[in-house]
């Protein structure tokens, strides 16, 4: 089986929470605060395997959560933090924001790695709140939560050369004779399945091949195979074009042509916009040479002729394609923006009403606030109560109609509200 595009959710691990403890031991009174803090959460990180071809692993497996953080221990023990978590994917998968659809890393080369999300950070232990003043804090911090975020995974092989034409027109022969992949190879349409991939070493130039799927008219509204391979030629610097100039099927070679164009340019204008070198193939059946000609004057380029049984002309085409080569700048991988979580919005927040009538307030402000509160403890909650009002939340409560006696959900505690 073959994927090359899947969803995925993934999650950094959260942060351990920081924890309320004191010293106690045998005939020592009133031992000090020794709370530790909660273990980072772990990241999510994502590393090419070289191996891979397709986005498979991806099909049922769905959700991938790196270790929370541990929290944190008393005699000051710090929480454990979680590993990291390496996702594989193959080489030239594209990593998209499912919502925004934002290019976030293109997994370009060999060793391409993308840290998407760092884990949570643990939060303090008591013990790191006392002072002169106070001397026993009897409240600590929570780890921080991570939110989980939907991933587009879609997979753009890299390549520096298409073979692109119609079925059976010998594209998986050529690829075979060019270099040492063995693709499947028949007569009949639609052998080839999913891509393929071929290095080519042809004297000081090395490059890649990629066979897809043969095209058919009408393939951009799903004709055939549909056009869906040609996402893996998209990052080729040139479109090897190959028809079947023998006619063997009963039709007409240029037309043929002319109808891949087409569908070229309905994927993609850029596509149709590379450099093509045109390859009539199975010259070796042809008895006719006044049809060869007649093919190669209404194209607009030069037609290398070839038979990819014989071995005849795949001097001169690998010679034409490593010429072009050289003169085309070299792939770059896909232009990215930068992932942005709001992870160190602290101020904002919004209200909002349930259909049950309940206030809620959200937003960086709270989950700050749910972080560093401690609600049963006085002084905690009394700079709870504090930032509400600094911060213009009871005056937006009000503003949104709430009234004395309404119940308000901030995190996960709901109370009265009382002006
Ligand atoms: N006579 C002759 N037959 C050829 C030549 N090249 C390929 N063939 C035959 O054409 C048939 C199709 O070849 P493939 O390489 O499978 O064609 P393809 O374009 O990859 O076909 P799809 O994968 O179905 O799109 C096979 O039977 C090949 O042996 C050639 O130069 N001369
Ligand atoms: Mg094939």
């Amino acid at each position: 089986m073959f994927l090359d595009i899947a969803t995925i959710f993934v999650k950094a691990g959260n942060g351990g929470d920081g924890i309320v403890s004191f010293h106690t031991e045998k005939y020592v009174a009133q031992g000090g605060p020794d709370g530790g803090d909660g273990g980072n959460g772990g990241d999510v990180c994502f590393v090419v395997d070289k191996s891979a071809s397709t986005l498979m692993d991806f099909k049922f497996a769905k959700h991938f959560r790196a270790e929370n953080g541990e929290n944190g221990g008393a005699k000051n023990c710090k929480g454990k933090s979680g590993k990291t978590l390496y996702i594989k994917v193959p080489k030239g998968t594209v990593i998209k924001e499912k919502s925004s659809g934002n290019v976030l890393a293109d997994m370009f080369y060999d060793d391409s790695e993308f840290l998407l999300q760092k884990g949570g950070l643990g939060g303090k232990g008591n013990a790191r709140f006392a002072t002169a003043q106070r001397k026993a804090p009897r409240f600590s911090q929570r780890g921080e939560k991570t939110q989980e975020i939907e991933l587009t995974l879609e997979l753009k092989t890299i390549a520096d050369v298409g073979l692109v034409g119609f079925p059976n027109v010998g594209k998986s022969t050529i690829l075979s004779v060019v270099s040492s992949a063995k693709p499947k190879i028949a007569n009949y349409h639609f052998t080839t399945l999913t891509p393929n991939l071929g290095v080519v070493r042809y004297y000081d130039s090395d490059f890649v091949v990629a066979d897809i799927p043969g095209l058919i008219e009408g393939a951009s509204e799903g004709a055939g195979l549909g056009h869906n391979f040609l996402r893996h030629i998209e990052r080729v610097r040139i479109i090897v074009h190959v028809v079947d100039i023998s006619g063997v099927e009963g039709r007409d070679p240029y037309e043929d042509y002319i109808t891949i164009n087409n569908e070229l340019e309905s994927y993609s204008a850029k596509l149709a916009s590379l450099p093509q070198i045109i390859v009539a193939n199975k010259c070796d059946l042809i008895t006719d040479e006044k049809a060869i000609k007649e093919f190669e004057e209404k194209c607009s380029s030069k037609v290398i002729r070839i038979s990819a049984i014989s071995n005849d002309g795949i001097k001169e085409m690998l010679d034409a394609i490593s010429k072009s080569l050289k003169d085309l700048p070299p792939q770059q991988p896909m232009e990215t923006v930068v992932f942005d979580e709001n992870r160190n919005d602290s101020t904002s927040y919004i209200v909002t009403v349930d259909e049950d009538g309940i206030y809620e307030v959200h937003g960086g402000l709270i989950n700050m606030l749910i972080r560093n509160v401690v609600l049963d403890d006085y002084e905690s909650f009394r700079y709870f109560q504090k930032t509400l009002k600094d911060r213009g939340v009871i005056k937006a409560l009000v503003n949104s109609g709430c009234k004395e006696g309404d119940t308000v959900r901030i995190g996960d505690i709901e109370f009265d509200f009382v002006e």
